[in-house]
């Protein structure tokens, strides 16, 4: 029987080159954003492919929304083995004193509270039937801050605490836990980040060859595709010419 992959923020960058990435891989995916015309278009191109896909439209800050579309799944659709949970953003690039409080509420309760409230959500089912896998996507940002990126920095540095610590809470379950902590990728990251700013989001790119979404899709799928008995816990992938959140070499 195939198995089923959960994937948040499937609407873009690394989601969605995760959500190729499983359908590929012979699971079925049921992908998750709030952009709903991606999802279809995205449902339509997987469908070709021979994967089963379901969608479903929600915003991760809202809770009852969460519930309302988990609690939704028939029981096709119930059996989640492999949640990725992707979504999230970096809002700004301003001093700590001088940053926007909604950009840091909007990074905190999506990055955080929305990442929190998936696993509440999907990871009892797992509990349950002792088999599954939580594939957070943390960052380089979260091993150290880098200047200007304080809060950004500070909710994945959350992500890895909360990795670890559901790591432990389930490590008398079968259940795998991973961080992906991905530095510089080419997405619609950096757009979002610099509010639409095209010009100053392509900058971050110049003079390096950054990462792509398929290449951080490769390590996701290579950690749910280990044997059950290896749990790949933590992965750094960096570009060739990135360091660390700080040292990043242009040509
Ligand atoms: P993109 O902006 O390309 O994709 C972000 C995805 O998250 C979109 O699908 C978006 O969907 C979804 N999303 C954002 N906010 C919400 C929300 N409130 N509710 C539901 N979905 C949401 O960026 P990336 O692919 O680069 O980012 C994916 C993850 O990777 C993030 O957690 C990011 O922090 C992390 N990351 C990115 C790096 C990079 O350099 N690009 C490096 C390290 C980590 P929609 O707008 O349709 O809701
Ligand atoms: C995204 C990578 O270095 O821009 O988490 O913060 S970075």
């Amino acid at each position: 029987m195939k198995k089923t992959a959960l994937i948040t923020g499937a609407t873009s960058g690394i989601g969605e080159a995760c959500a190729r990435k499983f359908a590929e891989g012979g699971y079925n995916v049921i992908i998750t954003g709030r952009r709903s015309e991606r999802l279809e278009a995205l449902k339509a191109e997987l469908e070709e492919t021979g994967a089963k896909v379901k969608t479903l439209t929600f915003d991760v800050r809202d809770a009852d929304a969460a519930g309302k579309a988990i609690g939704s799944l028939g029981e096709e659709w119930s059996t989640i083995d492999v949640l990725v949970n992707n979504a999230g953003l970096a809002l700004g690039l301003d001093k700590e004193h001088e940053g926007s409080m909604e950009d840091w509420n909007t990074m905190i309760d999506t990055n955080i509270k929305g990442l929190l409230t998936m696993t509440r959500l999907i990871v009892p089912g797992m509990v349950r039937r002792n088999s599954g896998h939580v594939i957070n996507i943390g960052s380089v940002a979260g091993d150290a801050a880098y200047a200007r990126g304080n809060v950004y920095c500070a909710t994945k540095a959350a992500v890895k605490t909360i990795t670890d610590g559901l790591r432990i809470d389930l490590a008398d379950t079968a259940v795998r836990v991973t961080n992906i902590k991905p530095g510089l990728v080419e997405t619609e990251f950096s757009k979002v980040r610099f509010h639409g700013d095209e010009e100053r989001a392509d900058n971050v790119y110049k003079g390096i060859k950054p990462l792509t979404g398929t290449d951080i899709a490769d390590v996701v799928f290579y950690a749910a595709s280990a044997p059950a008995h290896v749990q790949i816990a933590e992965v750094l992938i960096l570009a060739t010419h990135q360091a660390s959140g700080s040292v990043i070499v242009r040509q």
